[in-house]
């Protein structure tokens, strides 16, 4: 798919504005200083673009932004998604894999539509996605228990959350969105009641901490991968909180029994190695969450980096 490969789009997006805890914007910054774009360039060889700066999206955050259909900052996460989506695809208009580092889970609303809609223009191919979490973030507004963003990103980017005004996410149009039949979970384990309705009522695939006990881990990817289909371009967006909080305990809403770090490079290695990947996204790594704040958020950047240089090709000998 990709022009060239070896060319790397990156957009770093300091923003918090889908949940409630700050902190999650200064991941970015975090992963970049431990040195993962170094890595990418000089170990991996790739080429990068547009890495200079850390967005901060300030100019797009208005002054008052009350609550619509419950949602929270909805006007502020709006326009900086709508922002990102644009970036992301003026990135992967070039043909190149473009790598978003976050930032939390609502961002993923801005890179997908970004990303889907490059790959019809580019390719005329419609876009599969495998969303790695421990949560499903399918809450429509309505559905949402808790108003933050961050819980619906997949609700607006499939059509099942709607919206017509343009401050609310009534930008996305069919372009952007992406079907529910090209849509992979992997590593559920803290689902709400309403979107596992969403999720039955769909038809969703759904591979849960219990799919993975059960069928390994190499054999989840094999099914998850099938799903999809050959020669489909594939957006990874990868929740840190995925992880089991061993690895990565600095993120906003740890969930106990996640991934072991080896399982969650192994998915990214697997993906990698379809040779369809045109996106990646890592988000909800907080450094200014972990109890013991200095060794827990070094963990967490640590293993942030090893998840994305897995999803790059590292492994591959
Ligand atoms: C819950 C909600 C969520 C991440 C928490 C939680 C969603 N389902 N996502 N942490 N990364 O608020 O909708
Ligand atoms: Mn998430
Ligand atoms: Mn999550
Ligand atoms: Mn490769």
């Amino acid at each position: 798919f990709l022009s060239r490969p070896e060319d790397l789009g990156i957009v770093a997006v300091g923003f918090s504005g889908g949940q409630g805890k700050p902190g999650v914007d200064a991941a970015p910054t975090a992963l970049i200083e431990s040195g993962l774009l170094t890595q990418l360039r000089d170990e991996l060889g790739y080429t990068l673009h547009g890495h200079d700066a850390v967005q901060t999206y300030t100019d797009l955050v208005p002054a008052q932004d009350p609550p619509h259909r419950g949602m929270k900052n909805p006007r502020a996460v709006s326009a900086v998604t709508r922002r990102i989506a644009e970036q992301v695809y003026a990135q992967a208009r070039e043909g190149r894999l473009v790598l978003t580092l976050g930032g939390d889970h609502s961002i993923a609303i801005g890179t997908i539509a970004g990303s889907a809609k490059a790959t019809r223009e580019r390719l005329g191919r419609e876009l599969a996605v495998i969303w790695v979490d421990a949560h499903a973030d399918i809450n429509t507004p309505e559905t949402s228990g808790s108003g933050n963003v961050h819980g619906m990103p997949v609700s607006f980017l499939t059509g099942l959350a709607r919206e017509d005004k343009e401050e609310f996410f009534g930008w996305l149009t069919d372009e952007h969105r992406v079907s529910v039949k090209k849509l992979v979970y992997i590593g559920l384990r803290d689902v709400d009641a309403g979107e596992k309705r969403i999720l039955r009522e769909n038809g969703i695939k759904a591979f849960s901490m219990f799919d993975i006990d059960r069928h390994g881990i190499g054999r989840v990817m094999e099914m998850a991968l099938a799903h999809i289909g050959n020669d489909t371009p594939i957006h990874l967006s990868f929740d840190v909180d995925a992880l089991d909080p061993m690895w990565a305990p600095s993120t906003g809403t740890p969930v106990r029994g996640g991934l072991t770090l080896r399982e969650g490079d192994y998915i990214c290695e697997s993906v990698h190695q379809t040779g369809s990947l045109v996106a990646v996204d890592l988000v909800e790594v907080n450094p200014r969450l972990a109890s013991d704040a200095d060794l827990g958020a070094h963990e967490t950047v640590r293993a942030g980096c090893s998840i994305v240089r897995c999803a790059l090709g590292e492994s591959l000998l």
